[in-house]
């Protein structure tokens, strides 16, 4: 169904429910895709692991992060949905990868310091080796552009040194992927700590917007957000909280941050607070709706993993043979 188009690769973990951050810089650019790509859109159980997971909960979640890409707009028609641990050559390639990654590559990862330090007692080597993981999610559908925010930039530059390095000893095996991280929402902060990454698996719910909050959560949430002791809506040395909600609204409403200003100018902080959280509820209600219906609905969801897997599996076993013959393995009967 796809023939001949560049392709598009990104994929979100299922280790909590989806925030307003993985929305504005991750999932809501996904679809504006599909038409000229072919795309890839995958539910990263196997990178959700590196932290301790609670089994029902991460099998409940795979489910309904499947179900919100699909609520947040993306058609299994038009992009392949799947879950990564369905398709195994995710795992071959990674560990084919690991072996051309360098240990001090690694060590500088800042996620990695950033995970250690907050899971102190379990820095385990999976943790380590995410980015070959993430690398071979990447490289085994030749992407061309990954959506992420900015968080994953790091993550990506190093995917771009293995496929070089894998490139250079081999011959040309994997293309080499480029970033596309939004401008104005390439990181979204928490809302009660507006220098820190809004993140899904935040200890304060009132830091963080989740993408199926009601109505009221998130006008609540947005009221109490950490702003400064002033009270002008502009941009400026130590406004970090109200630039957090100018990037959010701007994103929403589509207003650059000149309109932002001048439509609240004399105005207060509450004012624009309770702007900021009826937009945002006002685009994420049809979301929620359709989050539920589908939700609901285990067999279509299910339908649409296997349909994805397949598909998946085919592009991915093509790079995987390519990858084999070229590091010197055998080949395997059922494709000899
Ligand atoms: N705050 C954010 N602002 C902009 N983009 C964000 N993303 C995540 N948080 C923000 C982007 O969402 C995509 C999926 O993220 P992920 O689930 O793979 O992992 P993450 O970056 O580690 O996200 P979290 O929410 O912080 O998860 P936990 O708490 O489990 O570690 C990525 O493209 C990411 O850039």
């Amino acid at each position: 169904m796809f023939k001949d188009k560049k392709v598009v690769f990104s994929g979100v973990q299922p280790t909590g429910m989806l925030t307003l951050g993985n929305y504005l810089g991750a999932i809501k650019n996904f679809s504006s895709f599909s038409d000229e790509y072919r795309c890839y859109y995958c539910v990263v159980d196997m990178h959700a692991i590196t932290v301790r997971q609670n089994p029902a909960e991460l099998r409940r979640r795979t489910y309904d992060t499947l179900a919100l890409y699909i609520a947040c707009g993306l058609d299994p028609e038009k992009n392949v949905l799947f879950v990564q641990s369905h398709v195994p050559a995710h795992a071959e390639l990674a560990w084919v990868l690991d072996c051309y990654t360098m240990f001090g590559e690694l060590s500088r990862m800042t996620q990695f310091k950033d995970k250690s330090a907050k899971n102190a007692d379990n820095i385990n080597a999976g943790l380590f080796t995410y980015p070959t993981l993430m690398a071979a999610d990447i490289l085994l559908y030749q992407a061309e552009l990954v959506p992420v925010g900015d968080d994953q930039k790091q993550h990506l530059e190093l995917s771009r040194d293995i496929a070089n390095r894998f490139n250079g000893v081999y011959g040309e095996t994997f293309v080499v992927p480029e970033a596309y991280i939004p401008k104005t929402t390439a990181r979204i902060y928490s809302l009660a700590d507006p220098t820190k990454k809004m993140s899904k698996s935040d200890e304060n719910e009132n830091a963080v917007i989740r993408i199926l909050d009601e109505r009221d959560v998130i006008i609540r949430k947005f009221k109490r957000a950490v702003t400064d002791s002033g009270c002008e809506v502009r941009r400026g040395e130590g406004k970090e909280g109200i630039m957090n909600l100018m990037s959010i609204y701007g994103a929403v409403t589509g207003k650059s941050p000149d309109e932002i200003e001048s439509e609240f100018s004399g105005k207060g902080y509450g004012d624009f607070k309770l702007a900021v959280g009826e937009c945002v509820a006002d685009a994420l209600c049809g979301v929620r709706e359709e989050f539920a219906r589908l939700s609901a609905d285990k067999k279509y969801l299910e339908e649409v993993m296997a349909r994805g897997a397949e598909e998946a599996s085919r592009a991915a076993c093509r790079t995987m043979s390519k990858v084999r013959r070229k590091v010197g393995f055998t080949d395997r009967a059922d494709v000899r």
